[in-house]
């Protein structure tokens, strides 16, 4: 396998609307990002991707760009975007920007002037259907209802799979192909690093449009029914990469849904569109297509299920990106933690499991504090609108308003978005303001200023994880090396040994609070790292016992 420079980096998410707020308007901003690339740096970060902070009028809170060559000046100005590349790199961090290309704003100058002149060029920019009465298919948008609305004082009809100002661009069109590579290019000359490219799947449309069978009494189709049909992304993306990524040996990390198994190899092989990609089989366990009210909760069986199926499935290829959570969903601690082991051990655990798989770490901001879910006391509490449109699904589906708050409260993408908790000050020292989504109230027992001062805080143990992973003596085991599940049958016993010509690396985790016996593959051992301080074990059984959500990470002598 060709070596690349990203391949040994743990890389960090930012949501920079909740991050560091500096000058006191509630909204987190670059300059904030600027003041904690120390905090960021100390942890160990190498690679640092920003949700985005182009101008956009915040549909979708960013994902909906106005304009791609402007930051919004709620985050600072393209000074402080440039200042933020170089503090970053003189830290031995690499930025990130997150490439949002399936679709632009409704407020971008290429819409307006494709409702000003539908049967001109910038027509062709977008997928434009004549309205004559019945939509031109029956697919419903990410975020409720069908996926056409009417172009503004036209007779035309335009897509959005996700928001109504979210319109989709038509990578059919050569133009608009070009434009988004240009972006890329002007970016990467920048300095920056690469990119995370946000709902990249969606950018093959299944053509002409047509009607999948409805599944819900709304009379629409699940989008990814059309996903399924769809064929031939492989050649815009193959295009994308050779005409950007690649001159510049950018990073890339896929936001992949709906990856077919037999395309792994040409998204993340040797050569493949992306760097890597995010491993979402953990999150797609969980979903359901009638919504998040159907939702299953993911116990340590199917998650443990789940990764060792992915990490199977892409050693021989190439790298996947692991993550626990991002700014689109729950709070890992909350949603794979059993309730008695969201606590600051289980939450050790599940950090050692998901840094020491083999692929690439992405720590969500927060995550490395152990933030949990937030409590919304009522709907008017929710400012996201995937879950609100979520809400309205539970309630259509019968759901009472208390049933349908607490099914909705469980994954709603604003648990990952309330603000970083970086003291136990008014706001948790996130502002000097009024945050833009209140702050959780547990950021006076969760917080970084404290954690810091605390030798046995997750924060840490996060550090010391990601110096592990950095360590010259383990690097070459714990990045190329194997996966090899060890007792895979042992229930609620999560463990593997990560193997290479030198070295084999064996990662326990006790996923339950009664303590379990682990017979050990080898007799002599040293403790590289666990969330206890001693260890039980029994020489002449060769067996260890591991103690209520115990992790232990283990090298063989
Ligand atoms: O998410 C793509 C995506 O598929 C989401 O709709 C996801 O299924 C959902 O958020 C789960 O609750 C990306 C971004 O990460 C998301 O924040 C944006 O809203 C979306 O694209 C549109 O740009
Ligand atoms: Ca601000």
């Amino acid at each position: 396998m060709k070596r690349k420079w990203w391949h040994d980096k743990v890389a960090y998410q930012i949501y920079p609307k909740s991050f560091y707020d500096t000058n006191a308007d509630g909204i987190g901003d670059l300059r904030g990002i600027i003041e904690k690339l120390d905090y960021l740096a100390d942890l160990g970060i190498e690679i640092l991707w920003l949700s985005p902070v182009y101008l956009s009028p915040f549909a979708d809170q960013g994902y909906d760009i106005a304009d791609y060559y402007q930051i919004d000046p709620r985050f600072g100005t393209m000074e402080d975007m440039d200042e933020l590349i170089a503090e970053a790199k003189k830290r031995g961090i690499s930025i990130l920007m997150d490439l949002v290309v399936n679709h632009c704003s409704d407020e971008h100058i290429w819409f307006q002037k494709a409702i000003a002149d539908p049967d001109g060029p910038y027509g062709k920019y977008f997928y434009l259907e004549k309205d004559d009465g019945q939509l031109p298919c029956n697919w419903r948008s990410y975020f409720g209802g069908p996926c056409w609305d009417r172009l503004p004082g036209t007779d035309r009809l335009y897509l959005h799979v996700f928001h109504k100002k979210q319109p989709d661009l038509n990578w059919e069109n050569p133009e608009v192909r070009n434009e988004i590579y240009k972006n890329i290019n002007w970016w990467l000359e920048k300095g920056l690093g690469g990119f995370r490219i946000d709902a990249i799947i969606n950018i093959k449309k299944a053509l002409p449009f047509h009607d999948y069978p409805a599944d819900r009494a709304d009379g629409l189709s699940s989008i990814d029914n059309m996903l399924e049909e769809a064929s031939g992304i492989g050649v815009f993306l193959q295009e994308m990469r050779q005409q950007t990524f690649e001159k510049y040996d950018a990073f890339t990390v896929g936001e992949v849904f709906h990856s077919k198994a037999e395309e792994l190899s040409s998204f993340i092989g040797e050569d493949g569109f992306f760097s890597t990609m995010f491993d979402f089989r953990p999150v797609c366990f969980s979903s359901s297509a009638n919504g998040f009210y159907d939702y299953r909760p993911i116990t340590p069986e199917d998650y443990k299920q789940c990764i060792f199926t992915s990490q199977a499935e892409a050693q021989e290829i190439g790298f996947y990106a692991n993550v626990i959570e991002n700014h689109d969903g729950p709070r890992g601690a909350s949603h794979y933690l059993p309730a008695d082991g969201c606590h600051d051990t289980g939450k050790k655990m599940l950090a050692t499991i998901s840094l020491m798989l083999r692929g690439i770490p992405f720590i969500y901001q927060g995550q490395e504090l152990g933030m949990e879910n937030t409590v919304f006391s009522s709907i008017e509490d929710i400012d996201d609108i995937n879950t609100l449109a979520e809400y309205e699904t539970a309630k259509k589906a019968g759901l009472s308003d208390q049933e349908a708050l607490s099914a909705v409260s469980k994954y709603s993408r604003d648990n990952a978005r309330t603000p970083m908790q970086w003291t136990n000050g008014a706001q948790a020292g996130f502002t000097q303001g009024t945050p833009w989504l209140p702050v959780n109230p547990n950021y006076t027992a969760i917080n970084a200023a404290s954690q810091l001062a605390d030798e046995n805080s997750v924060l840490s143990y996060y550090k010391k994880l990601i110096a592990l992973r950095r360590d010259s003596r383990y690097k070459e085991t714990l990045v190329y090396g194997k996966t090899v599940p060890f007792l895979a049958g042992q229930k609620n016993l999560t463990a593997f040994l990560r193997q290479s010509d030198q070295q084999n690396i064996l990662v326990l985790a006790n996923y339950q609070s009664a303590p379990q016996e682990a017979a050990l593959p080898f007799k002599r051992f040293r403790t590289l790292l666990s969330n206890y301080p001693d260890t039980v074990f029994d020489p002449k059984k060769e067996c260890l016992t591991l103690r209520s959500y115990e992790a232990k990470i283990l090298l063989e002598l």
